[in-house]
C-alpha cells in the first residue's frame, strides 16, 4: 500500500460510478434526456472527477495573499517561466491563472472543469500582460511544472477600490478551488488584522484548507523571529486551533522569503528557505508532492462528495430494486409456466408405464424368470429373450407396442397445452403474476424478503396467507414487461398453436430416453422393497382392469395425504415448487386390493416420476419458445442482481463514503 492508493481509489471509484451506473441505467432501458442527467452525475462530471482524473495525484495549489506580496514571483519560480507579469504597484494581476503541466492541463475543458467554481470559462493565456487586465481566468501550461502540480496565481484581495475590497468575492471562488493554499504576506502587513481576517474568514468558511506560510521578510530577522510572526499570522488563520510546535494543524509548512533587489529587478529568482518543524527542511515543490492528495481532495469535494455519494446511492438502490422486481418475476415466471404445464400434463400413460416397469424388473431379476418358468406362462426361455417376457406383459396389460386405446390422446393433449398457454398469455398481462406457494419454497422466501424493503417505484410484491400454510404470491410486473404488452398482444397465435400441437405428438406416451435411469430405479427399489417375492399372479390380473389413460391431479399440500383409492405421489421440487402432490386417480371399477394398489403404486412411483419430470420440462420449454418467449427475450435482456456492476458500483460509493 503506497501512499498514492488512496487517490487512485478514489479517483477509480468516482470513474466507475460515472461509468457503472449509467450504463447500468441504460440496460434497464432509462436514459434521460440529452442534458438532463441526474445532479449527481453532472456533478460527478463537472466539478470532481476532473480534479481527480489524471494518471497521478495532482494538487490544485492557489498562491494568495495581498497587494505585492510577491505572490506571482513565486508562481513564475515554480512554473518556470514568466507568465504572470509583476510589478511594483499592488493589485497588478487581475485575474486568475491556471498552470500545469501539459500532461494534466490538456485543455480549454480541462482548465474549465478546474475552475468550475469560478462560474466563467477560462480563456487560453497568451502572454504575461494577459493577467494585468480583467477578464476571465487564463489557463497556460508549462513543462518546467512538476505534473503533479497545478498552480494557480491568484489578483490580491486588499486592494481599495472606492472604500470596497472588491477582490474579496472573486478569491473566495478561488480558495474554494483550491486543495492547498500557499499565503503570502510581507512584514509590513503580518500584524493587519483586516489581511488575515478575509483568508480566516474564507478557510473557516470554507471548512478550512491545509495552509503554507509564505513570509517575506528581510534577511536581517532571526529565524526565531520569523516564527513567532508566522505564529501570529497562522493563529489568527485557524484561530483555537494550536497544534505542534504552537501552529495549527492546519499550516503544513512555513517558509521565509528574502527581500533582494535582485528579485525586485528581475535578475534573480526568489528563494523559499523552510522553517518550523512541520516543513522539515523540504523545499515547497518537495513539500507539497509529499502530500497525501486523497484525504486533501476529499476535504476540499467534501459536499460535493456528499451529494454525489447521495444520488448515486439512491440512483443504485432503485436499479437494484428494479433488479431484483424481474429476477422475482422470473422465478415467479417459472413457476407460473410449470404450473400451467402442470394442467396440461393429465394424462399418465400408465399403461405403457406398468408395462415398461414390469418388463425392466423382469429383466433384472432371474428369480423372477425362474417364478414365470415355474408358472408356466413362459416356458422355457432362455434369460437372453426375457425382454420377449416383457413384451409378453405389456402384451397382456392391452399396451405395449400397440398404442393406448383413449379417445385420441394427442388431441386432448393438444387442446390442453393451447388452453395452458392460452390462460399463462393472459396472465403475463396482469399488472402481477399470482402463483401458489408453501411455506418451503424459495420464491415465498424471496417475495416476503423484497415486500419488507422499500420499493422507490412503487412495485412491491405482496404475501397472501391462504387455508392450511399456502400463500398467494403477488408478483408485480415490471415496467419493463408492462412496457412489452403490445408484443405479447401481438403475438402470433395460429403459429403458437401449430408449435403446440406439434410438441403434443412428441409428448405422448413416455419419453424414449428413460429406460437406462429406470432401469437402475427398479434395481434399488426391487432390493429394498422386496415386493418382487409377493408379486402374484391375481396382481397382474388385477393391472389388465385398469384404464388405459388414468388421470392425475396436482395439489400443494403441507401435510402427507390421506392415503385413498388413489396413488399419491411427491414430486420432487419442481421449478421452485415444493410440496407438490401428484393424485393418480384409480377408478373403484378397477377393483384393486389394497395390497395391490401398493404394490402397483410401488412400480408406479418411479416411472411416473421420471415420466413427470421429463414432461414438464418439455412443456416449460414449449411455452418458453412459444407463449413465454416475449417476456424471457425482455428478461433475458435487462441485468440480474447478479450483475458484477451492481458489485463494482457498491465498492465505488463504499470508497466514495470514506470519511475524508
Ligand atoms: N525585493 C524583493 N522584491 C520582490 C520579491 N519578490 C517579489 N518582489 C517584487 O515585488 C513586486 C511585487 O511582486 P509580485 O510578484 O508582482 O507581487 P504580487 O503579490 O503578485 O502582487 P499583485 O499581483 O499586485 O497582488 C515585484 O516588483 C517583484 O519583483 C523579493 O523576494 N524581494
Ligand atoms: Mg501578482
Amino acid at each position: 500500500m503506497t501512499r498514492d492508493d488512496g487517490f487512485f481509489a478514489l479517483r477509480d471509484s468516482l470513474r466507475s460510478l460515472r461509468d457503472t451506473l449509467p450504463a447500468l441505467r441504460e440496460a434497464f432501458g432509462v436514459t434521460p434526456p440529452e442534458g438532463e442527467a441526474p445532479t449527481w452525475q453532472d456533478k460527478l462530471a463537472r466539478n470532481v472527477l476532473p480534479a481527480l482524473d489524471f494518471d497521478l495525484p495532482v494538487l490544485l495549489v492557489a498562491i494568495a495573499g495581498g497587494g505585492s506580496t510577491g505572490k506571482s514571483t513565486i508562481f513564475n519560480t515554480l512554473a518556470g517561466a514568466p507568465l504572470s507579469q509583476t510589478g511594483f504597484r499592488a493589485g497588478l494581476t487581475a485575474r486568475v491563472i491556471l498552470a500545469g503541466h501539459p500532461r494534466v492541463l490538456s485543455g480549454e475543458r480541462a482548465a474549465e472543469a478546474l475552475l468550475y467554481r469560478l462560474g466563467q470559462s477560462p480563456a487560453p493565456w497568451r502572454a504575461a500582460e494577459d493577467s494585468l487586465q480583467p477578464g476571465p481566468p487564463l489557463y497556460v501550461t508549462s513543462k518546467a511544472l512538476p505534473p503533479n502540480l497545478l498552480l494557480i496565481d491568484t489578483p490580491d484581495f486588499d486592494t481599495g477600490n472606492e472604500g470596497r475590497l472588491v477582490n474579496r468575492a472573486r478569491a473566495e471562488p478561488v480558495l474554494r478551488t483550491a486543495e492547498v493554499i500557499v499565503y503570502v504576506f510581507s512584514n509590513t502587513v503580518y500584524n493587519n488584522l483586516s489581511n488575515t481576517q478575509f483568508l480566516a474568514d474564507v478557510v473557516g468558511g470554507i471548512g478550512g484548507r491545509p495552509i503554507v506560510l509564505v513570509y517575506r521578510i528581510s534577511r536581517a530577522a532571526r529565524d526565531e523571529e520569523v516564527l513567532e510572526h508566522c505564529r501570529v499570522v497562522a493563529g489568527r488563520l485557524y484561530p483555537g486551533s494550536i497544534g505542534r510546535d504552537g501552529f495549527p494543524g492546519e499550516v503544513i509548512g512555513v517558509y521565509r522569503m528574502h527581500e533582494s533587489d535582485a528579485v525586485a529587478q528581475g535578475e534573480a529568482l526568489p528563494k523559499l528557505f523552510p522553517l518550523g518543524r512541520m516543513t522539515a527542511g523540504r523545499t515547497l515543490s518537495n513539500l507539497l508532492a509529499s502530500l497525501d492528495v486523497a484525504p486533501l481532495k476529499r476535504h476540499a469535494f467534501a459536499a460535493d462528495l456528499r451529494e454525489i455519494h447521495r444520488g448515486a446511492a439512491e440512483e443504485a438502490a432503485l436499479l437494484r430494486h428494479q433488479a431484483r422486481t424481474l429476477s422475482l418475476y422470473r422465478q415467479a415466471l417459472q413457476q407460473a409456466m410449470a404450473q400451467q404445464a402442470l394442467e396440461a400434463l393429465q394424462a399418465f400413460p400408465a399403461q405403457e408405464a406398468i408395462a415398461l416397469a414390469t418388463r425392466l424388473f423382469l429383466e433384472s431379476s432371474p428369480k423372477y424368470v425362474r417364478w414365470l418358468r415355474a408358472t408356466g406362462k413362459v416356458v422355457g426361455l432362455p434369460f437372453h429373450v426375457v425382454r420377449k417376457v416383457g413384451q409378453e406383459v405389456s402384451r397382456r396389460l392391452g399396451s405395449g407396442d400397440t398404442r393406448p386405446s383413449a379417445p385420441d390422446p394427442l388431441a386432448s393433449l393438444s387442446q390442453d397445452l393451447l388452453l395452458s398457454a392460452n390462460e399463462l398469455r393472459n396472465r403475463l398481462l396482469d399488472d402481477a403474476l399470482i402463483v401458489q406457494a408453501t411455506e418451503g419454497d424459495p420464491l415465498l422466501a424471496a417475495v416476503r424478503a423484497e415486500a419488507s424493503r422499500p420499493a422507490p417505484d412503487g412495485l412491491a410484491p405482496l404475501v397472501e396467507p391462504l387455508d392450511s400454510g399456502l400463500y398467494n404470491l403477488h408478483v408485480p410486473a415490471p415496467r419493463a414487461i408492462r412496457e412489452q404488452e403490445a408484443v405479447i398482444l401481438a403475438q402470433d397465435w395460429q403459429e403458437v398453436t401449430a408449435v403446440l400441437r406439434e410438441a403434443a405428438e412428441r409428448l405422448l406416451g413416455l419419453p424414449l430416453d428413460i429406460e437406462e435411469e429406470l432401469r437402475a430405479l427398479v434395481g434399488q427399489f426391487r432390493a429394498g422393497m422386496g415386493w418382487a417375492q409377493r408379486l402374484r399372479e391375481t396382481f397382474f390380473a388385477s393391472l389388465s382392469a385398469l384404464p388405459p389413460i388414468l388421470g392425475v391431479t396436482y395439489t400443494l399440500l403441507t401435510a402427507n395425504p390421506v392415503v385413498g383409492s388413489g396413488i399419491w405421489i411427491q414430486l420432487e421440487s419442481v421449478f421452485g415448487i415444493n410440496d407438490l402432490w401428484a393424485l393418480v386417480s384409480i377408478p373403484a371399477a378397477a377393483g384393486l386390493t389394497e395390497r395391490d394398489r401398493k404394490q402397483l403404486e410401488q412400480m408406479i412411483r418411479p416411472v411416473f416420476q421420471l415420466w413427470f419430470e421429463r414432461r414438464l420440462q418439455s412443456i416449460v420449454q414449449v411455452y418458453g419458445r412459444t407463449v413465454c418467449r416475449p417476456v424471457l427475450e425482455i428478461l433475458d435482456g435487462l441485468p440480474g442482481i447478479e450483475d458484477s456492476r451492481f458489485a463494482r458500483v457498491d465498492e465505488a460509493l463504499r470508497i466514495v463514503a470514506e470519511a475524508g
